[in-house]
């Protein structure tokens, strides 16, 4: 017998099982774009336990619309083997560029982080960080209905030993510690240079506060790097990058 009342109870207690307990975790990731996936698989792999935090209804961020909405990606030789660690197909192009499906590629990112024992949870925004003695201690959650909808609803806090700001362009993490907390400037991205855009994003992956990591193309906006268009490399590079930060400090 198939009972509505069942599904309902099913759906609930396995949802609520799963965010109770991520209420504290080692890593607390904003963002499921491609730069977040990646450091969380790279964490996931070493034991570490991750959390991630997605306002949209859909992981991906900005790789699944690829370029222009034309869904392929660009990825340099540099980050090759990342791709090919999640068995991605790659086609060959030419100065040592390689093109991929944007959606094969996000599905392989999605679904290894979750086989690794990456909990993520969608239409999830970090609206605030948990701040204690000159260090960032954890996420601020809300219902991304509750953002839209523009609600007087109080948050709930998620404890963590690192968070890291994957939320892209806007780099929102380190604006809300820049705007409420101090000690860090977020400059903002600068317009389009692929190739200094990809060369700077590795150096710019940092630990910019105590607990706070920066990743992806919200590392290139909190130092003022260029964008670069539809080349993932950096991305993946770059959430690699902030995983060994977190692994190397224990
Ligand atoms: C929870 C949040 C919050 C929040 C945002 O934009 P993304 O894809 O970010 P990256 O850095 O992994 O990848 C960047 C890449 O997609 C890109 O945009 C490139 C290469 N652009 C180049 C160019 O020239 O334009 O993903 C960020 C994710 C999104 O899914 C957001 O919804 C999410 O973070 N997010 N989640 N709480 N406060 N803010």
């Amino acid at each position: 017998m198939i009972d509505e009342k069942i599904i309902s109870q099913a759906i609930i207690e396995s949802y609520m099982k799963e965010l109770i307990s991520s209420l504290e975790v080692d890593v607390a990731i904003a963002g499921a774009g491609p730069s977040g996936l990646i450091c969380s698989y790279y964490l996931a792999k070493e034991g570490v336990k991750v959390a991630i935090f997605e306002r949209n209804l859909k992981v991906g961020g900005g790789m699944p619309g690829g370029g222009m909405m034309f869904n392929r990606i660009v990825v340099q030789e540099e980050a090759k083997s990342i791709m090919e660690e999640f068995n991605i197909t790659l086609e060959e192009y030419k100065d040592n560029l390689y093109t991929a499906s944007s959606i094969e590629t996000i599905s392989a990112f999605t679904y290894k982080a979750i086989k690794k024992g990456v909990k993520i949870f969608n239409l999830i925004g970090v609206e605030d960080v948990i701040i204690r003695e000159n260090r960032v201690g954890g996420v601020v959650l809300n219902w991304t209905s509750v953002e839209i909808a523009n609600l007087h609803v109080d948050p709930l806090g998620v404890k963590s030993k690192f968070v890291v700001d994957a939320t892209g362009h806007d780099s929102e993490i380190c604006r809300i510690v820049e705007k409420k907390v101090g000690g860090v400037e977020v400059k903002g991205e600068k317009s389009m240079w692929a190739e200094k855009g990809e060369e700077e994003i590795i150096e710019n992956t940092k630990e910019v506060y105590p607990g706070l990591i920066v990743c992806g193309m919200a590392a290139n906006a909190f130092y003022g790097s260029p964008r670069m268009g539809a080349i993932f490399g950096g991305m993946l590079l770059s959430g690699k990058k902030a995983a060994e930060i977190i692994i190397t400090q224990g």
